[in-house]
């Protein structure tokens, strides 16, 4: 059986991780394509020369032109500019949606039947300009931002309960950014919700607090730290998740931004909620019930979305 073919469209330090990533877990073969001349063919010749070291078969070329897109099976979107210290990710909005309605052609000329990831931020809005430039079904296109979310919570989670990261589970809903929601009750070390663990004495409420507000800051914390570029090694591992997930038709639930017609009561935006990923794409939207602050927060986070959206359509109103 021939490879499937995985395009990475950016191969900046998001690019390059997946990259090196696909690779090792033998997904398949990896065009990287940027505009930047050499960049992609360097890196992929620099990963390519590592496989007989790690043992791994695939074949990887770079790009600068559209064309090496052909037939991809699974395209991974990064391309963009990242955050840089001070500037928030809807700063990114205008420069970043042009970059989209390019990306978006060049998906729908050489690779209509792919399933689309964006990373690209500012990310709920991003992959619902890149949806509408590329013209896919909306099931085949998703963003990657709720896995990324949810393993920081993980993260913290098992640190501060001194557990392994693969007993504890979260749940995060809403866009990425400052409004995302980390659901305490549906987040769990081996079954035992956060609240009852409260009760139990692991933790106090008010640590529990301080984590979700990390977890919520979780992007601007390492942007902080890294002064020259955001996050990468975390968003290229969610994203990897999500491929594979498609891929090997393991049909995960994992937290996405998902397209919305009508689920959670929100129409035609992309927000973060859990959802299957199997070979047909997004096959299911798990639509839990909400209320309360849960639900408050939730519509909150939409509304900031919602913005986001509203100005994409100002810029760039031939999208609709
Ligand atoms: P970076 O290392 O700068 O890579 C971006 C690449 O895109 C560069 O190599 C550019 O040359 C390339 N590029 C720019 N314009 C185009 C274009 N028109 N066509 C093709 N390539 C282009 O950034 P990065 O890899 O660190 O981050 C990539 C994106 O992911 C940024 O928008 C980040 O904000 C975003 N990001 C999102 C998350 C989420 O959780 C959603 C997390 C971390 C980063």
């Amino acid at each position: 059986m021939a490879r499937d073919k995985i395009a990475l469209i950016g191969s900046g330090q998001i690019g390059g991780t997946l990259a090196h990533l696909i690779g090792l877990k033998e997904l398949g073969d990896v065009v990287m394509f940027d505009i930047a001349e050499g960049v992609p063919q360097g890196k992929a010749l620099d990963i390519a020369q590592s496989s007989p070291v790690d043992g791994f078969d695939a074949h990887y070329t770079g790009a600068n032109s559209y064309e090496a897109l052909d037939n991809a099976k699974v395209c991974i979107v990064t391309a963009g500019v990242p955050r840089k210290p001070g500037m928030s990710r809807d700063d990114l909005l205008s420069i970043n949606l042009k970059v989209m309605e390019q990306v978006g052609a060049g998906i729908k000329k050489y690779a209509p039947d792919a399933f689309v990831i964006c990373i690209t931020n500012p990310l709920d809005a991003m992959v619902w300009a890149l949806q509408k430039a590329s013209g896919l079904p909306h099931k085949k296109v998703v963003g990657m931002a709720g896995v990324l979310d949810s393993a920081r919570f993980r993260y913290f989670l098992a640190d501060e309960f001194n557990v392994s990261v693969e007993d504890v589970t979260a749940f995060v809903l809403g866009g990425h950014g400052d409004t995302m929601v980390p659901l305490v009750k549906y987040s769990t070390v081996a079954g035992i919700p956060l609240p009852d663990l409260v009760k139990m004495g692991w933790t106090s409420q008010a640590r529990l607090d301080e984590i979700v507000d990390r977890t919520r800051n979780g992007g601007a914390e390492i942007v902080n730290l890294l002064k020259t570029g955001s996050a990468f090694y975390a968003p290229a591992a969610s994203a990897i998740a999500m491929a594979e997930s498609y891929l090997k038709d393991k049909k995960r639930v994992l937290p996405c931004a998902a397209y919305l017609n009508g689920e959670y009561s929100v129409k035609d935006m992309y927000v973060g909620v859990p959802v299957v990923i199997g070979s047909k794409g997004v096959e299911r939207v798990v639509e839990i019930e909400l209320a309360g602050k849960d639900r408050e927060a939730f519509d909150k986070s939409v509304g900031a979305v919602s913005g986001l959206v509203d100005a994409c359509k100002k810029i760039a109103p031939d999208l609709l």
